[in-house]
């Protein structure tokens, strides 16, 4: 999974793509691109259990796309080219108060947040003509346009200034129309970055305005505080708690921003153990076995036979493979079986 990290400039971008990755922006105003481990207690967990060669997290990758302004000339659409192929998007509006760093409209982040809905509501607009255009010029000459009767409706809701995530199409709709990548279409989460007295306080300038915005629109959000977050994630893991607590954040950043992700993105994580590895998965809630097992090799999916499937929760009061078995707490499942959240897989299949 790839998600866009975008906003006004100086708004924290950089920052917050350092605290979900722990590595350095992109130099030269060039996008950078970094991978963020997702954490999970419950892969601690197994990792001291089964003592694996390898532990691997749920990973999502993070593009910080710098160097849009709006108004100063930048063409929006070249510069969203960058984003387009995410799969979600995090804006980033600026709450945070500093001297030193410059905010030529003051702190307003309801504002801010407006600025680029709009932004993104434009880009999609241009995407919009050219496709009808182009539609229609197929039409004339006596091709078919099977996507134009889509492209209207996306016309409708994008003259209502309203985002294409609102608009419900059906499976064969979304397929006609999922490579012209619309902004507004995927799913977007808005990062509020504080400083510390405003994390403290739990309040920031135009709070009111911009969590109601939301709340219409059905847009989830986290508060973080980028620049103290990123301090204190270098710190030794003892003091990190101390000062999280000091902060009033009882999560890493990560960790907010994926859980927000994987709710509104409807994801789940299924396990896989043993000595080799102990990996965590993402999946979409609804996928069976057989589309599981295509997550780790098609191969798996192609000869899927059967699913040996065993519950986080049994596993841990069970303590090993072993006495799962025993107590009969393994289930052999179909490929039909529709996979839960912190379901323990072994696939059997043969290709
Ligand atoms: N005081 C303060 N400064 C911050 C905070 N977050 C970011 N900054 C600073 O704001 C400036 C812009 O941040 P940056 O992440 O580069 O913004 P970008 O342009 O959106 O990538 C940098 O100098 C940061 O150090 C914060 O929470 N508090
Ligand atoms: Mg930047």
């Amino acid at each position: 999974m790839k998600i866009g990290i975008i906003g006004m400039p100086q708004s924290g971008k950089s920052t917050l793509f350092r605290l979900l990755t722990n590595s350095q922006s992109g130099l030269n105003g060039k996008a950078a691109i970094a991978v963020g481990k997702v954490p999970d207690q419950r892969i601690d967990r197994l990792s001291e259990i089964f003592k694996p060669r390898k532990t691997t997290y749920a990973a999502i990758d993070f593009v910080d796309v710098p160097g849009f302004a709006a108004g100063t000339g930048n063409n929006a659409s070249e510069f969203f080219e960058k984003v387009r192929d995410v799969d979600a998007l995090v804006l980033v509006v600026r709450a945070f108060q500093s001297d030193t760093v410059p905010a030529a409209n003051g702190i307003q982040p309801a504002v801010d947040f407006n600025t680029i809905q709009q932004e993104l509501l434009i880009a999609d607009w241009s995407i919009l003509e050219r496709r009808l255009e182009r539609a229609a010029k197929q039409r004339v000459k006596g091709g078919s346009a099977p996507e134009l009767a889509v492209l209207e409706k996306c016309k409708a809701v994008l003259e209502e200034d309203r985002p294409l995530r609102q608009l419900d199409l059906d499976e064969e709709e979304e397929q006609l129309i999922r490579d012209f990548n619309f902004l507004t279409k995927k799913p977007l989460i808005v990062a509020v970055n504080v400083d510390e007295a405003q994390m403290q306080g739990q309040a920031y300038p135009q709070k009111d305005e911009l969590e109601q915005e939301l709340r219409e629109k059905g847009i989830p959000s986290l508060v973080v505080c980028s620049q103290m977050e990123v301090e204190i994630s270098q710190l030794e893991p003892e003091d990190r708690a101390l000062f999280m607590a000091e902060l009033g954040i009882e999560e890493t950043g990560i960790a907010r921003l994926a859980q927000a992700v994987y709710g509104d993105l409807g994801l789940i994580s299924f396990f896989t153990v043993g000595e080799d590895e102990v990996r965590a998965w993402t999946i979409r809630d609804g996928f069976t076995a057989r589309k599981a097992a295509g997550k780790i090799h098609s191969d798996i999916e192609r000869g899927f036979i059967r699913a040996e499937v065993v519950s986080y929760a049994d596993f841990i009061a069970c303590g090993s493979l072993p006495k799962v078995k025993e107590k009969g707490l393994f289930r052999l499942e179909g490929k039909d079986y529709i996979v839960k959240d912190g379901d323990i897989i072994s696939f059997r299949f043969n290709v």
